[in-house]
């Protein structure tokens, strides 16, 4: 039995992509009042971020008894159980499986993209690894295709149209490739779906 009223804390800041999947669930749950944002700098040793989750990782959610749940796959599973709903993730059933691949498989675009972004924020550009560079292209790419081809109903929200909207935002905001012009049933349902989901306007990656 989950604590029906205790209060969490959740280390994100508001660019990161993963902390923007679980601030889009805590606003379609409707579980805004019970949770408060604390900033993290994953870059700053000192953070208490890493004591939180030691893979100094956001976004982290805390309990109020200090317990620290991540990744972002768990904590949207842990908020849909304490809203006592079943809508982002399916509980059960061959359709529980597909779905969270197909959300494996958005969360691993943003995944590539940022480890392109990281390249260039960790390495003077006289040492970037075009191969490297050129192994996480192909990755979005891929991903990408499968989502072309099949993109998720615009009317619905689960944890792959969240992914995916997350995904794609950071594709728009880093620009680690282009995306837009090759992926036109792609670009559709994004404007699609953030018409039907108040929650992608909301959680927005604020301009810099
Ligand atoms: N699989 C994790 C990925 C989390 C992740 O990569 N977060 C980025 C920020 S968006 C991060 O903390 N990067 C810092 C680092 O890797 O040290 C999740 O779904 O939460």
């Amino acid at each position: 039995m989950l604590p029906p009223t205790e209060t969490f804390t959740l280390r994100s800041t508001l660019t990161s992509p993963f902390g923007r999947k679980v601030r889009m669930a805590i606003d379609v749950l409707g579980l805004a009042d019970r949770v408060t944002i604390v900033p993290a700098d994953t870059l700053d040793e000192n953070d208490t971020l890493r004591q939180q989750n030691p893979l100094g990782k956001l976004p982290c959610l805390l309990l109020a008894d200090g317990t620290a749940l991540y990744d972002s796959r768990v904590i949207i599973e842990f908020l849909q159980e304490l809203a006592g709903s079943s809508r982002l993730v399916p509980p059960r059933g061959l359709e529980r499986y597909t779905i969270l691949s197909r959300a494996v498989l958005a969360d691993g675009i943003t995944d590539a993209g940022l480890l392109m972004v990281y390249e260039g924020r960790f390495r003077e550009p006289a040492t970037f690894s075009e191969r490297w560079l050129k192994h996480q292209r192909g990755k979005i790419a891929r991903a990408l295709a499968t989502f072309e081809t099949a993109p998720p109903p615009s009317d619905r929200t689960d944890v792959v149209s969240i992914s995916l909207t997350c995904a794609l935002g950071y594709l728009d905001w880093r620009k680690p490739v282009a995306w837009r012009d090759e992926h036109p049933r792609l670009v559709s349902w994004l404007a699609a779906y953030g018409e039907y989901e108040p929650a992608v306007a909301r959680t927005r990656i604020p301009a810099a």
